[in-house]
């Protein structure tokens, strides 16, 4: 088995609060050595910061205007991390992550209205609809979903990463080149399908990072209250022999400097890796939470951390941001997000007929009828939907 140098050395932790929510003794890694990432990059992902937060304001408002039914988890606070971890690695590497999805879904590229579309339920969605908030999938753009039970995208992370490996070298006879980005919360750290996972891709060299997007809490749940090692979760991945980092999820720059060299070790050794990612959301679990579990002063303590706030402060002291500059970024992804909005309230609620296509609906399965989504360039066409395979072309 291959054998990696240690993870970076602790730092101290920022406040006491960070102490209380996330635990004394482990602490985030400084960032290896100075990084240079152009202005125009760093612009980039604050605008893709912006979106995300925006698309999310608009969902909240949606929610309240019972235009988005089921559940609805928003990921603001988190947005360093998606657009970071993004930003680390390459298109073609494969993404899977849990139900707390838009944010990972923006960041890949999607286009936020077929993003909207799905959290209103409608037609013009990634998934037609039928997903909804939890289930955001984007094949063009490498994202498996968007998944609803937590530590179900665990072994998927395995999986896709064994594909890529099994595709490049057994397929084609080339190294392994690519790398599966898993993301889950701190509460998918408990389930069996975590340490199944984990498991596998240590004893079979898989290139696959696991990233634990640790905002401390399980809904109300503290993470030290329901899990072990809270304080240094990174031995949990010790144990099945794969190496672990802490990285400072509210600073984007210093994610996508960490993830970018752990997903270049990836690459090069096809071997796993796991991240806690220290984060924080700044709203509740879901649409229903008041928030009983935790005080005012700490969530204070974490929102003067707020990604967007940081790198927009970095940029403008170096003189690469112009106030007018911002807000006419501001306004155009404010219009932008507000068109997604109509774009979704234009578009019709799946017909009827969409019941009985893409699922297993016959004993003798997979599928009985498929139309791919608007995004995938399918005509929505809620008279005829096209039949993919017959049960004799199976047979
Ligand atoms: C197997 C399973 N058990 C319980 C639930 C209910 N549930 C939904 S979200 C959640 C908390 C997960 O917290 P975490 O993994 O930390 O993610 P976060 O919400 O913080 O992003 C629970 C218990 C579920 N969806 N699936
Ligand atoms: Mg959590």
């Amino acid at each position: 088995m291959t054998t990696l140098p240690p993870s970076v050395p602790p730092a101290p932790a920022a406040t006491e609060v960070h102490a209380k929510v996330f635990g004394a003794t482990e602490h985030l890694a400084p960032p290896p050595g100075k990084i240079e990432v152009p202005a125009e990059r760093m612009k980039q992902w604050l605008h893709d910061m912006l979106l995300i937060r925006e698309f999310e304001v608009r969902c909240m408002q949606a929610y309240q205007e019972k235009k988005i039914g089921g559940f609805c988890h928003v990921y603001i606070g988190q947005e360093a991390v998606a657009v970071g971890c993004t930003a680390a690695v390459e298109h073609r590497d494969p993404i899977v992550t849990a139900y707390r999805d838009h944010g990972h879904a923006l960041a890949r590229g999607m286009d936020p209205k077929y993003c909207m579309a799905e959290m209103f339920g409608r037609i013009g969605g990634c998934a037609k609809g039928k997903g909804g908030s939890m289930h955001m999938f984007d094949r063009d753009n490498n994202l498996f979903g968007g998944h609803g039970i937590v530590g179900a995208q665990t072994p998927l992370g395995a999986g896709l990463a064994f594909a890529c490996k099994y595709m490049d070298e057994v397929i084609d006879g080339k190294p392994s080149s690519r790398v599966a980005l898993c993301f889950l919360g701190d509460g998918a750290l408990n389930q069996g399908a975590f340490h199944e996972a984990l498991n596998l891709a240590g004893l079979f060299d898989l290139p696959v990072i696991y990233v634990v997007e640790n905002n401390g809490y399980s809904m109300g749940t503290a993470i030290a209250r329901g899990t072990t090692m809270a304080h240094s979760l990174v031995t949990k991945a010790a144990g099945y022999g794969i190496d672990g980092y802490v990285i400072d999820g509210m600073d984007v720059v210093d994610v996508y400097a960490e993830m970018k060299r752990i997903a270049d070790r990836c690459r090069a050794t096809s071997r796993p890796a796991f991240v806690d990612m220290r984060t924080y959301r700044f709203k509740g679990h879901s649409m229903s939470d008041p928030r009983k579990y935790r005080t005012k002063e700490e969530e204070e303590v974490f929102e003067a951390e707020d990604p967007i706030g940081k790198l927009q402060r970095r940029l403008q002291a170096a003189g690469q941001l112009a106030d007018d500059e911002f807000k006419a970024m501001q306004k155009a992804i404010r219009d932008r997000v507000r068109d997604c909005v109509a774009w979704s309230d234009a578009s019709p609620p799946p017909p009827p007929e969409e019941l009985f296509t893409d699922v297993y609906l016959e004993p003798w399965g997979p599928y009985t009828g498929s139309t791919q989504p608007e995004m995938n360039g399918g005509t929505v066409n809620p008279a005829g939907f096209k039949t993919i395979a017959t049960k004799e072309e199976l047979s």
